[in-house]
C-alpha cells in the first residue's frame, strides 16, 4: 500500500495555509510544512502552481524527482479531505447547515481577507520586513474599521449559535480563525467590548490543532505580547 506524504508549500503569517494546516491536524492528517514566500517567485512553488499562491499541497510518496498529486487553493484542498478522510467531519450534517458553513467559509477567506488581512499583510508585514517602507496610516485606519465591522458580525452570530455555522465546530470556525490570528498576529484586532467574539476565540486558541499556529514567529516581525495566551 503506497501511503501518502503530505508536503505544504505555506509560510507562518499566509491565512489560507493556515487554514488547511487546521483541517489536516483536525482530521490528523500528518503533513511536512515547507517554507515558501510567494513574492519570491521561486521555482519549486511555480512549477507546482502557476498562479505562484501558497498554499499548496503535495503528495511527496513519488520522490523528489517526479510530482505527485498537486492540491492547490485552500478551498480545493479542504475539499479534499473532506472528501478522503472520514475523521472530523466539518461541513456540518444536512445540506442546509452546510451551506451556511459554506458562506461563512467564503466570507472569511474573500471579505475578510480583502477587507483585513490584505491591507494588514503589505503594510505590516512585506513593507517593513521586505520592501523597508513606512507603513500607510489610512490603509491601516480603514482595515482596522473593517476588523470592528467584522468582529460585530461575529458577535451577532455567536449570540444565537455555539459556533459560527450551527451547533458544531467546523470549517466556518477554522476559516475565520485562520483569518482572525494572522490579523491579531499584525496588531489588527482590538477584541474590547466584543465578549462573544473574545469568547469563542479563546476556545479556538485552546484546540491542541490551533496551538501550533500560535507558537510560530515570523523572522524580524514579533507579534502583540496578547497575541499567544489564551487569556487575552
Ligand atoms: N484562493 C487562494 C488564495 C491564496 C492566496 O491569496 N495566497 C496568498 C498568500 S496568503 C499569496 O500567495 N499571495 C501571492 C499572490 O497572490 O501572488 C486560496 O484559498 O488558496
Amino acid at each position: 500500500m503506497v501511503t501518502n506524504v503530505w508536503q505544504l508549500l505555506q509560510f507562518p503569517l499566509c491565512p489560507f495555509s493556515r487554514k488547511v494546516r487546521v483541517v489536516c491536524a483536525e482530521k490528523a492528517v500528518p503533513v511536512e510544512l515547507l517554507a515558501e514566500l510567494p513574492w519570491q517567485r521561486s521555482e519549486r512553488l511555480t512549477r507546482a502552481n502557476p498562479a505562484g499562491q501558497t498554499p499548496v499541497m503535495i503528495d511527496g510518496a513519488a520522490g523528489p524527482a517526479q510530482m505527485g498529486l498537486t492540491l492547490v487553493d485552500s478551498a480545493a484542498i479542504c475539499d479534499y479531505f473532506e472528501e478522503t478522510v472520514e475523521r472530523s467531519p466539518l461541513l456540518g450534517q444536512g445540506a442546509a447547515e452546510r451551506a451556511e458553513t459554506r458562506r461563512l467559509v467564503a466570507w472569511f477567506d474573500h471579505k475578510f481577507y480583502s477587507e483585513v488581512t490584505t491591507p494588514l499583510l503589505s503594510e505590516r508585514m512585506y513593507k517593513r520586513v521586505f520592501a523597508r517602507q513606512a507603513p500607510d496610516a489610512t490603509a491601516l485606519r480603514l482595515a482596522g474599521r473593517a476588523a470592528e465591522g467584522h468582529l460585530d458580525y461575529l458577535d451577532f452570530l455567536l449570540d444565537q449559535r455555539r459556533w459560527l455555522s450551527g451547533p458544531g465546530f467546523g470549517l466556518a470556525d477554522i476559516a475565520a480563525a485562520a483569518q482572525l490570528s494572522v490579523a491579531d498576529y499584525l496588531a489588527g484586532i482590538d477584541w474590547d467590548g466584543h465578549e462573544p467574539a473574545r469568547v469563542w476565540y479563546m476556545a479556538m486558541k485552546s484546540r491542541p490543532t490551533f496551538r501550533p499556529l500560535l507558537a510560530e514567529r515570523m523572522e524580524g516581525l514579533p507579534p502583540p505580547v496578547h497575541y499567544d495566551k489564551l487569556d487575552f
